[in-house]
């Protein structure tokens, strides 16, 4: 009998339990972030079972206008933002939220109030949802310094100032993984227990990868960096075997696979969206700071992702993410085009 082996199984590290060890390290915590995670844990678990469930709703006719009971049928990312903001809200740990899905700031009412604020993509990666391809749930923490009335100031910080972001993908297994700045680690859903368990720990992605990942039918309008980045990862000049592209079009899934195994993820400017197309506050900046935990970096096309400075809570940015050399490489692409 492999003891040992035994041990590891009987012996599960759960999130809860995981994040309140982080938490003893700090003699002056009072639990506020253990809190606030245990309502970002429910709400993936709530999102995690209706998306399991949307391909069988629609199957059996529950979904559309309305459904069986007459009552209008919410959309999936819809109901997932009402799960989160409400989850936030009564841990009594926020005190500002954005969210992809609402146009404004939600400022947490005075009774309610704690020291996070929050910024949020409640299910990512929206045109996969009604063909059951991976989504993804993407967050982002600050902290207020001051106990004045939250305003948008308090979010449109650089990504430098983050103090713990993540992600949790829904696909064929479910994942959360998070970064609070000590490395990233990676739990895995047990459905049977409704725990997550430790089954990543302490990611690190490899230094230089074999797979580039991008949306290649916009390439006519990218500019010559990207243009020629990508040219050389089809075409190597130094020999090298040519990169594989994945391209599943959901962020969460993209920059999961880019973290496990190496390589890049693009999602460049062009001339028909100069900014690019992804949201600096809960897709750039919690990827690039997880990406930059694991050991690899993130970049705009013109600085360091996270120091960008937001001045809009929907402001986007182009963004190369990935394997420490593979952003190397595209960085001194910028860099010689700035010259000329
Ligand atoms: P989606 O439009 O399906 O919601 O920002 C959202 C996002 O997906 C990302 O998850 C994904 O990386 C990207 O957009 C895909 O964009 P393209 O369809 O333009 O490739």
């Amino acid at each position: 009998m492999d003891h040992e082996a035994d041990a590891y199984r009987t012996d599960l590290m759960t999130i809860t339990r995981f994040v309140l060890n982080e938490q003893s390290k700090y003699p002056d915590s009072r639990g506020d972030f253990t809190i606030l995670l245990s309502n970002i844990v429910l709400g993936c678990k709530f999102v995690c079972s209706a998306v399991n469930k949307a391909g069988l709703a629609k199957l059996i006719g529950l979904a559309g206008e309305t459904n069986i009971q007459g009552e209008e049928q919410k959309k999936l990312d819809v109901l997932s933002n009402d799960v989160f903001v409400k989850a936030f809200v009564s841990s009594g740990r926020t005190s500002v939220l954005v969210s992809e899905e609402d146009e404004e700031a939600t400022f947490v009412e005075s009774s309610q109030r704690g020291k996070y604020c929050v910024v949020f993509d409640p299910l990512d990666g929206s045109s996969n949802i009604d063909c059951g391809v991976s989504i993804g749930t993407i967050f982002g923490i600050y902290t207020m310094n001051h106990n004045n009335e939250p305003t948008t100031e308090d979010v449109l910080k650089p990504g430098n100032e983050m103090v713990a972001a993540g992600y949790c993908m829904y696909g064929s297994s479910c994942m959360l993984v998070l970064s609070s700045g000590t490395g990233v680690h990676g739990f895995t859903l047990d459905p049977s227990l409704g725990e997550f368990i430790l089954t990543h720990p302490d990611i690190k992605i490899p230094t230089k990868g074999n797979i580039y990942s991008v949306n290649e039918g916009n390439a006519q309008n990218w500019d010559g960096p990207t243009t020629k980045y990508v040219e050389r990862c089809k075409y190597p000049k130094d020999g090298s075997p040519a990169k594989s592209l994945r391209y599943v079009g959901s962020m969460v899934a993209d920059v999961h696979r880019t973290l496990l195994y190496g390589g890049i993820f693009l999602y460049p400017a062009d001339k028909k969206s100069p900014n690019g197309k992804l949201r600096v506050l809960y897709e750039v900046f919690p990827m690039a700071f997880l990406m930059e935990q694991a050991g690899g970096q993130a970049f705009t096309g013109k600085k360091r992702a996270l120091d960008l400075v937001p001045e809009k809570i929907h402001e986007r940015s182009p963004i190369f993410l990935g394997s420490y050399d593979d952003v190397e490489e595209i960085k001194a692409l910028y860099a010689t085009e700035e010259k000329n």
